[in-house]
């Protein structure tokens, strides 16, 4: 069900290679950022710090929403729950301007991108997760488990917000997430916002297989109707293939989501509405180094933080390092100067629809006075006098009396 023309595939794939570019340049480099030269050594940062493993497919999923938001008009906030990804997150707000906008110390240019992988997991710089500073996001991801609670919090009274959640499946095995699938039973179509969990089936956490990655698409399904949701898989390892299959998924879990929403704002609701989740099963790692020494990398445990180590010291391999991030053609995304070229710019959303500054994600540009009722006017609220003892009595009218001051 492709909703991609080839030129909008190339376009995409070229947008994704973009943001794993920075996401590896943010684990590995500290100078030669647009690797104009061959690399050595002394580019490579002396620690090595980040979780590669996941972020392809974070960058796969922001660059289909950004497709959905032009398509749709849509205004879509991003939670993050494998929030140890934040290369992933920060390379796109940075590839939409966001991030020069609010820090101008780290421009659109060569200097710029030097500064944004420098600045990574270093002290003094920022976070390897997403954190308060990574614009657009309201959720940290450091301690998993929240990601699916804090998307349904965002969307309740949210009518016109899309919350899409990228659950990853080692997240998904902590209580505190597997209770939250629930919350859907809470969602009011009528008054909420929706939420579009993405749970991305990469198969480990840390060094362990997950549960969910070694079931059958079948049994997934069947858990998760059960749940109440409309199960939509997406899956491989070929980038053409999955991204004519997320465009169309996409597309088609949002057209869904607007009818149940439709129906139940104009009078038809079908009760319950089943919402859809999209179950997204890649490599992790995916597009990063393949093997070393004979041992697999790619799709493995051993990708999930830094993939290759020892890299300063062993010159195999950093040429192999090298050739990996040279496999993205990062002098046809970025300009001379470092900056995106304008037709893969032009696939970004515009202003505040960009995800990371959409105002939903930015607590200081919607807050709102609390409403609060006068308390000597909610009479209720007292007990009968009679009813209280001498001593509660008193503790009681200290109470109001201190808090109607
Ligand atoms: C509550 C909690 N337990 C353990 C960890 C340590 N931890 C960091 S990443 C990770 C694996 C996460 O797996 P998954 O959610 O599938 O993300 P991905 O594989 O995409 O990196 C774990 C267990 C943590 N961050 N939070």
């Amino acid at each position: 069900m492709s909703t991609l023309t080839e030129a909008e595939l190339v376009k995409i794939n070229d947008y994704w290679n973009a943001a794993n570019y920075l996401a590896a340049g943010q684990i590995y480099l500290q100078e030669n950022a647009l690797l104009k030269e061959p690399l050595k050594p002394e580019h490579i940062k002396p620690r090595l710090l980040g979780h590669w493993g996941t972020s392809p497919g974070l960058n796969l999923v922001y660059v289909h929403l950004n497709k959905l938001i032009n398509d749709t008009d849509a205004d879509v906030l991003y939670i993050c729950g494998p929030g140890h990804g934040a290369p992933a997150i920060i390379a796109h707000t940075y590839l939409e301007g966001t991030y020069s906008e609010i820090y101008p110390a780290v421009p659109e240019n060569e200097e710029g991108m030097r500064q944004l992988f420098r600045q990574f997991s270093t002290p003094g710089g920022i976070p390897s997760h997403v954190s308060a500073h990574t614009p657009g996001s309201i959720h940290e991801g450091g301690e998993l488990g929240y990601a699916l609670s804090h998307a349904f919090g965002a969307a309740f009274d949210n009518p016109d917000l899309l919350v899409a959640c990228v659950v990853g499946d080692g997240e998904a095995e902590t209580c505190p997430l597997e209770g939250s699938w629930k919350s859907i039973e809470f969602l009011n179509p009528a008054r909420d916002g929706a939420v579009l969990p993405i749970l991305h089936l990469n198969g480990y956490k840390i060094s362990g297989p997950t549960v969910l990655a070694r079931m059958s698409d079948e049994a997934l399904r069947q858990l998760f109707t059960g749940y109440g949701y409309d199960v939509f898989f997406v899956e491989g390892d070929n980038p053409r293939s999955v991204h004519c299959q997320m465009a169309g998924v996409m597309a088609e879990a949002y057209r869904r989501i607007k009818n149940i929403q439709n129906n139940a704002r104009h009078g038809s609701a079908v009760s319950p509405a089943q919402w859809p989740v999209i179950i997204m099963r890649t490599p992790k790692g995916w597009t990063g180094p393949k093997e070393w020494g004979g041992v697999p990398i790619e799709g493995t445990f051993r990708s999930h933080q830094v993939p290759l180590t020892g890299v300063r010291e062993n010159l195999d391999k950093l040429k192999y390092v090298e050739k990996w991030m040279r496999s993205y053609r990062p002098e046809l995304l970025f300009d001379d100067n470092g900056k995106l070229v304008p037709e893969l710019a032009a696939l970004a959303p515009k202003k505040d629809k960009r995800m990371s500054a959409l105002p939903y994600g930015n607590g200081g540009l919607l807050l709102k006075e609390l409403q609060l009722p006068v308390l000597k006017s909610m009479s209720w609220m007292y007990p009968s006098r009679e009813l209280l003892r001498p001593k509660a009595r008193a503790t009681w009218v200290n109470i109001c009396v201190t808090c109607s001051r």
